[in-house]
C-alpha cells in the first residue's frame, strides 16, 4: 500500500497533533527541579510587519532545530515566541490607509503566526509575549519609575537626531551616514528636552563582562567593545591668556603635550560663545558637521598657555571638535595627528615634531602626521623616553603639578529614549506646574496609550492631540497637569521580553493586572521560574542587532539585578548570529533589477540587453530577489524549505538560495519516503520473523552507529547542521541499496531505517513523524530519546589500498571505508614513499580501482 509523498496532508496534520497533545508545552518547573538540566533557546522576536521572509524562517528554523534536539537529549527546554508589536510602520499605516495602529499590528501578527505554526516550529504559543499590550508595557512604565527613582532615567535637553520624514528623534545607532535608518532622509539637528537612560554608568562593567561572553562571536564582542569605545588619557587645564578662565582640554596623547600647537572648542562650548560673541560664525561651523566634511576653523583672537612649558598657542573654534567627547575641547598636535596636520597645513599653523620612530634620527620636514609610537624629543624632561612609559610618567607630573588629572572616556553615550510618536509605550511621567516632574505613582499603572487617535503624519506626536489623555491631576499637589506625550523606544522592549517568557504563565500574577506589589514579591521569590530558567541558553538573530539591542538587553539585565530582581550578570550566554539569506540577482543596464522571470538565457525579457548576473545579494524587496516562504512552503512542503536553509550553508555563513539546491532537497524527501516505505512493507510482513537480536557487527549496524556519532558531533560542535544532514543523506543511501537476505538483516534494517527517522527529526519534523507512524509506532517521535553509539562499532572500518606508479607495487595503506576517489587520490599522493618515489617526475594520470587500487602514471 505504496502512497505518493504528500506534504501538506502530513503538515497540518502533524501540526495539530502537536498542538492537542500539547507537546511543546514548558515543563513546570518547582524549586526541586532546580539545577536540573535546563535549556532556554531563544530566537529574536520579529516586528509584525506584515509577512515573514527568508531571514526569519532561516533564524527560526535554526532555534527550532536546537530547541527539538535539546529535548530529545532530555533537557527542560523552554522555546517561546513573541512580537516586538511597537514601532514606526504601524503609525505609517495608519497615516497612508488610515487603518489604526493596534489593528494593523494584530493582524499582522495573526497572519504571521500562522506563517510560523506552517513550518512546524516547536513553540509554546502560551508564553506568546505582545509588547503592545498594556499587560506587558506597564512594566517598561514600572523599570522606567525604578530607574528614575535611582537617577538612572533623566531628562535633559539636549541636541537630537531629527528625521524631518519621520518628525521624530533618532538615536545616533539610527544615524547611517548622516541619514535615518528607515527612510534615508538626511538627519538634522535640533533642541528638544529628552528623556535619557544612564546606560554609562554601567559602560565599565558592559565593557568588562564582554570578557565573560565566552559563547559570543568574536565578531560581535569586538563591535561592542567599539560602540563603548574606552579611551584612557588626561585632562589637561590651559589658562586663557590675560584671562582668568581655563579651558580642560582631553587627550589619549598627553606624551605629545609639548608638541601643541593651537588649541580647539567645540562650536557648542560654552566658552566658544564668549570667545567668538559672533553667533552667526559659530552656526555657520555647526551645520558643517560630517565625516567627510572639510575641517573648518575660525580663530578666536584668543591665546591658551600651555602648562607644561608656558607657551602660548591660538585659540580656534573647529567644526571637527564634538561637546559630546570628552570635555569638547583639544590641544592640536599636527604632528602627530592628520587632522590636526590638514588643519595646520590650511591654516598656516606650525607643526612641532615631539615623537620620533628612531633615536637621533629627526625628519627634517613631515609630509603627513606620524601618529605611531616613539621616543620623545624637545619634551622637557621627558625627552628620551618611550612614548608608551612617557604617557603614564606626564599623567602623573601633571597630577602632581596640579595642571591636569587621569581621565578615562568612554564613546557610549546615555541612551535617548524619547519618541515623539503614538505606537509606543507612554513614558509615565506628569508635568506639574508647581511640582514640576512628577512621576507616576507605581499602583497608577499602566498609563495606557488612548484608542481614538487622529493620525495626520504631520507635527509631533499624536497624543498632544487627545485632550483626554494630555490633562490630568498631579498626583502630589492634585492641581491641573499635563501628561508626558512621548513615547518610549522600542528597544526598550526588547531589552527584557526574554525575562517575560520565563514567567508569562497564567498563574503568575506579573501579566495580571493586580497590585505591582504582588509581582515584585513572587518575582523577588529566587526560587521562581525566572530564576530557574535565566539565561537563555542558546540566543540566535541577526548580526544587525550585535550593537544596540544585544547590549541594551544587557544594559537592563544588569540594572534589573541592581533592582534584586534577577540574580544574573548576563542575559545571554550563547549567542548565534546567524548569516543572510541570498540569491543570485540580475540587473539589466536599462531596466534595472530583474525578477528571475524577466531573464531569459541571460537576456532581459524587455530589451534583449544581457544581464548583468553573478551577483549573490541579500534577499530585499529593492533588489526584486525576494523568495516568498509562502510560495515555497505551497509548492514543496515546510519539511522541504526546513531542509534546504539547513543544508545549504552552515548557519553563521550566508545562504544562498537556488531553485535546483530546493528541487534537490524535496526529491531526498521523496526518496526518503518511498525506501522507508517500501522496506517497511517487507519488514511488517515479515515481522513475526523479525526477532533476531541486532548483531553488533552487522555493516548496516555499524554504519549507523557511524551516522549517530557523525549527527550528533556536528550538532554540538557549533551547528553544524549542513554535514549533519549529509551525512543522513549518505545513511539513506546506503539504506536504499540494501537488500535484506535474512532475519540477521532485517532486524539491522529496521534498527538503521528508526535511527535515521529519529536523528532527521529535529530537521524534517513532519516527514519523521509520519513514517514513523507508519512503521508501526504508537507514540509520536518526540517521545524518542536522542540515540546513543558505541565508539567501538562506530569506528571506521579500514582496508588496504594498493598504490602503484606505472603499475609497479610502491606502497600499501591502511584507508577508512566510504572516502571518496579523490580524497584516495590524495592518500596516496601524500603517502611518503611516493612522494619520494615521484619527485622529478611529472605526473600524467592517475587511475583508481574499485577504490581499492591507485595506479600513478608519470612520463
Ligand atoms: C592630542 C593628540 C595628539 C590626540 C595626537 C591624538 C593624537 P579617542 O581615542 O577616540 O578617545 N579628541 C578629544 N576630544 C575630542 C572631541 N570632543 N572631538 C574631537 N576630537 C576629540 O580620541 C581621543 C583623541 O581625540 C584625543 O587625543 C583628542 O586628540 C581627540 F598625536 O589629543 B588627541
Ligand atoms: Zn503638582
Amino acid at each position: 500500500m505504496e502512497s505518493k509523498y504528500n506534504p501538506h496532508e502530513i503538515e497540518v496534520k502533524w501540526q495539530s497533533y502537536w498542538r492537542e497533545k500539547g507537546l511543546f508545552e514548558t515543563p513546570e518547573v518547582t524549586v526541586s527541579s532546580e539545577g536540573g538540566k535546563k535549556f532556554y533557546c531563544l530566537e529574536m522576536f520579529p516586528y509584525p510587519s506584515g509577512k515573514i521572509h527568508m531571514g526569519h524562517v532561516r533564524n527560526y528554523v535554526i532555534g527550532d532545530v536546537i530547541a527539538r534536539y535539546k529535548k530529545s537529549r532530555g533537557y527542560k527546554v523552554l522555546h517561546p515566541m513573541g512580537w516586538d508589536a511597537f514601532g514606526l510602520p504601524a503609525e505609517n499605516a495608519a497615516i497612508k490607509h488610515g487603518v489604526h495602529p493596534a489593528k494593523w499590528t494584530y493582524e499582522n501578527i495573526q497572519y504571521m503566526k500562522s506563517q510560523l505554526e506552517r513550518l512546524g516550529l516547536s513553540y509554546d504559543w502560551q508564553r506568546e509575549v505582545t509588547t503592545c499590550q498594556p499587560e506587558y508595557y506597564r512594566w517598561n512604565q514600572w523599570f522606567f519609575l525604578k530607574m528614575f527613582e535611582r537617577g538612572l532615567a533623566y531628562r535633559k535637553a539636549s541636541f537630537v537626531n531629527w528625521c524631518p520624514s519621520c518628525e521624530t528623534v533618532l538615536a545616533n545607532e539610527q544615524v547611517i551616514d548622516g541619514k535615518c535608518w528607515r527612510c534615508d532622509s538626511t538627519v538634522v539637528q535640533k533642541e528638544l528636552e529628552q528623556w535619557f537612560l544612564r546606560i554609562t554608568a554601567y559602560a565599565e562593567e558592559l565593557l568588562r563582562d564582554l570578557d565573560t561572553l565566552k559563547g559570543w562571536p568574536e565578531k560581535v564582542i569586538v563591535m561592542q567593545k567599539n560602540w563603548i569605545g574606552k579611551s584612557e588619557g588626561a585632562e589637561v587645564r590651559f589658562r586663557i591668556d590675560g584671562t582668568d578662565e581655563d579651558i580642560w582640554i582631553f587627550t589619549t596623547r598627553p606624551d605629545t603635550l609639548w608638541g601643541c600647537t593651537f588649541v580647539c572648542l567645540a562650536p557648542n562650548h560654552p566658552l566658544s560663545e564668549r570667545l567668538v560673541g559672533d553667533k552667526g560664525i559659530l552656526e555657520g561651523l555647526k551645520s558643517f558637521y560630517g565625516d567627510d566634511v572639510t575641517k573648518i576653523g575660525h580663530f578666536t583672537g584668543y591665546y591658551a598657555i600651555n602648562p607644561v612649558n608656558n607657551t602660548k598657542v591660538p585659540i580656534y573654534v573647529a567644526n571637527f571638535v564634538l561637546m559630546e567627547y570628552g570635555t569638547g575641547a583639544i590641544m592640536s598636535v599636527p604632528a602627530h595627528d592628520q587632522r590636526d596636520f590638514d588643519f595646520a597645513l590650511k591654516y598656516g599653523l606650525p607643526v612641532l615634531v615631539v615623537i620620533v620612530p628612531e633615536k637621533d634620527n629627526v625628519p627634517a620636514k613631515l609630509e603627513k602626521a606620524y601618529e605611531g609610537e616613539g621616543y620623545l624629543i624637545n619634551s622637557g624632561e621627558f625627552s628620551g623616553l618611550h612614548s608608551s612609559i612617557a604617557r603614564e610618567r606626564i599623567i602623573r607630573f601633571l597630577e602632581e603639578k596640579g595642571f591636569g588629572r587621569r581621565r578615562i572616556n568612554y564613546r557610549l553615550r546615555d541612551w535617548g529614549i524619547s519618541r515623539q510618536r503614538y505606537w509606543g509605550t507612554p513614558i509615565p511621567v506628569i508635568y506639574c506646574e508647581r511640582c514640576g516632574i512628577v512621576p507616576v505613582p507605581e499602583e497608577d499603572l499602566p498609563v495606557v496609550l488612548p484608542e481614538d487617535i487622529k493620525f495626520t503624519g504631520k507635527g509631533g506626536s499624536p497624543l498632544k492631540e487627545s485632550q483626554e489623555f494630555l490633562n490630568t491631576t498631579c498626583p502630589s499637589c492634585g492641581s491641573q497637569a499635563r501628561r508626558e506625550t512621548d513615547t518610549m523606544d522600542t528597544f526598550v522592549d526588547s531589552s527584557w521580553y526574554f525575562l517575560a517568557y520565563c514567567i508569562n504563565d497564567k498563574d503568575s500574577p506579573i501579566f495580571q493586572k493586580g497590585p505591582i506589589a504582588d509581582f515584585y514579591s513572587s518575582i523577588i521569590n529566587k526560587k521562581d521560574s525566572l530564576h530557574y530558567w535565566m539565561p537563555v541558553d542558546q540566543y540566535i538573530g541577526g548580526i544587525e542587532h550585535a550593537v544596540l539591542h544585544l547590549l541594551y538587553a544587557r544594559f537592563f539585565t544588569k540594572v534589573l539585578r541592581d533592582l534584586g530582581i534577577i540574580d544574573i550578570n548576563e542575559p545571554f550566554l550563547n549567542l548565534l548570529t546567524q548569516g543572510m539569506v541570498c540569491m543570485e540577482t540580475y540587473k539589466c543596464p536599462e531596466h534595472d533589477w530583474l525578477f528571475p522571470q524577466e531573464v531569459k538565457d541571460l537576456k532581459c525579457v524587455h530589451c534583449g540587453r544581457p544581464v548583468l548576473k553573478g551577483r549573490v545579494e541579500k534577499m530585499s524587496k529593492s533588489k526584486k530577489n525576494i523568495v516568498d516562504p509562502d510560495e515555497m512552503i505551497q509548492r514543496y512542503g515546510a519539511d522541504t524549505i526546513r531542509l534546504f536553509s539547513l543544508f545549504a550553508a552552515p548557519p553563521e555563513k550566508d545562504l544562498e538560495w537556488s531553485s535546483s539546491g530546493v528541487e534537490g532537497i524535496y526529491r531526498f524527501l521523496n526518496r526518503l519516503w518511498n525506501t522507508v516505505l517500501t522496506l517497511s512493507t517487507e519488514l511488517t510482513q515479515l515481522s513475526g520473523e523479525v526477532t533476531a537480536s541486532i548483531d553488533s557487527g552487522h555493516p548496516l549496524v555499524r554504519l549507523t552507529h557511524r551516522t549517530i556519532k557523525r549527527v550528533t558531533e556536528d550538532i554540538e560542535k557549533e551547528f553544524h547542521f549542513n554535514t549533519a544532514i549529509a551525512a543522513l543523506m549518505e545513511f539513506l543511501n546506503e539504506i536504499q541499496d540494501f537488500n535484506p537476505q535474512s532475519d540477521g538483516d532485517r532486524s539491522a534494517l529496521r534498527f538503521a531505517i528508526e535511527t535515521l527517522l529519529i536523528l532527521l527529526s529535529p530537521f524534517a519534523p513532519h516527514i519523521a513523524e509520519e513514517l514513523w507512524a507508519r512503521t508501526g509506532h504508537r507514540d509520536s517521535i518526540l517521545k524518542e530519546p536522542w540515540p546513543t553509539w558505541d565508539e567501538e562499532l562506530a569506528k571506521e572500518e579500514e582496508y588496504e589500498l594498493v598504490i602503484q606508479i606505472n603499475g609497479r607495487l610502491r606502497a600499501k595503506i591502511r584507508i577508512p571505508q566510504g572516502l571518496s576517489e579523490e580524497v584516495i587520490k590524495e592518500k596516496a599522493l601524500s603517502e611518503p614513499k611516493i612522494t619520494e618515489a615521484l619527485r622529478g617526475k611529472e605526473i600524467k594520470n592517475i587511475v583508481v580501482a574499485r577504490r581499492r587500487l591507485v595506479n600513478i602514471v608519470t612520463n
